[in-house]
């Protein structure tokens, strides 16, 4: 039946007519996304009452990448964490909040691993923009049994089983692919169920907003500057697109995966520590890249390189990116290697 005529489905019931789609299924990947959808609803209950509670403000910590840990930050990586050690089908996991890979409980080992940035754009938490968790799930490549290792973890983006992220927004919406498209579901606090509301999501080909931190531009290379101005429309007689940059990936992202729109994040030499940029590639880029290829987009560095073809050496390895609209990424790819329109 077209998705479309399923509006309204739960999410489990999705998850269950994903698993039908695959004769050999144990059951194993759907228990898991099941255990992943119950953390999503208590973060997102919680970081709805954050305005409430005394959550606000800084933990006093700082993690792995050297940022301020926000006390919502230390709830939603708990939560995350707490979920998938006894899920019973994780042999290991990676959160942006633990410098070292999470094993789940003994006893509770299984045949999947998962990353996850558990609050992506926290720092938006005190002024009320909406922020998200961005996850990406691997089959594991280690013997099946007992708890994984780092190679379980540091696979491609291609191998990703499924990729998604929650965005806690003026309605919470969980999007995930399992790669067979993106479906989009809606969180109805008042019966506690996600709800699919936007089936088999697609990157509007026109686009629409860009989305960069242009207080760099003194730092970027000149194919970046240059491609920048291209979108302002300031040359080659290009519509201009509008700029839409609120710092918070899981949101911009998701508004242009709506819209249509390209988010880039590309290499500067501000900082010598960060020279592939600030955001990392196995629970931020290689996720979001698995969505925007399933929904008709492209995601690549600012050197070309295509996001799910690269193999992660590093747990907390940062990656350039640029991300959206086919034809936005693929002209972004033309000024990368100096040509021009
Ligand atoms: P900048 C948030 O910390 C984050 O990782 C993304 O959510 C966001 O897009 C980016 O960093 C913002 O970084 O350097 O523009 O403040």
């Amino acid at each position: 039946m077209a998705l479309v005529k399923r509006k309204g489905i739960t999410i489990s019931r999705q998850l269950m007519d994903d698993q039908r789609s695959f004769p050999e299924a144990t059951g194993a990947l759907t228990a898991l996304m099941n255990d992943l959808v119950v953390a999503g609803k208590i973060v997102s209950a919680e970081v709805n009452m954050a305005g409430l509670a005394d959550i606000l403000g800084q933990s006093g910590r700082t993690n792995i990448q050297g940022e301020d840990v926000q006390k919502l930050d230390v709830f939603a990586n708990k939560t995350f964490k707490r979920r998938m050690e006894q899920c019973g089908h994780i042999c290991l996991m990676a959160s942006e909040e633990e410098d070292e890979p999470v094993q789940p409980l003994p006893g509770y080992e299984g045949n999947y691993t998962i990353a996850f940035d558990p609050l992506d754009g926290s720092t938006n938490i005190d002024v009320n923009v909406s922020v998200g968790t961005i996850f990406s799930i691997h089959r594991r490549v280690s013997p099946t049994q007992g708890p994984g290792t780092e190679a379980d973890l540091l696979q491609p983006g291609s191998k990703q089983v499924v990729a998604g992220y929650i965005v806690y927004g003026s309605s919470t919406m969980m999007v995930y692919t399992s790669g067979s498209g993106v479906h989009g579901f809606t969180l109805d606090p008042s019966v506690g169920e996600f709800f699919l509301s936007h089936p088999h999501m697609q990157i509007p080909e026109v686009c629409k907003y860009y989305s960069v931190n242009e207080a760099y531009w003194p730092y970027w290379n000149d194919n970046i500057r240059d491609f920048v101005s291209y979108l302002r429309g300031s040359e080659q007689g290009h519509k201009a697109c509008s700029a839409r940059y609120i710092g918070s990936l899981v949101s911009d992202f998701h508004r242009n995966l709506v819209k249509g729109g390209i988010y880039m994040y590309p290499r500067d030499t501000r900082s010598a520590d960060k020279p592939e940029g600030k955001l990392r590639l196995l629970y931020e880029a290689a996720p979001l890249a698995m969505i925007a290829e399933q929904a008709g987009g492209l995601a690549i560095t600012d050197d070309g390189r295509r996001i799910l073809d690269i193999v992660p050496e590093r747990l907390h390895q940062r990656v350039p990116l640029i991300i959206g609209s086919k034809a936005e990424v693929e002209m972004a790819e033309k000024f990368l290697r100096g040509e021009r329109p």
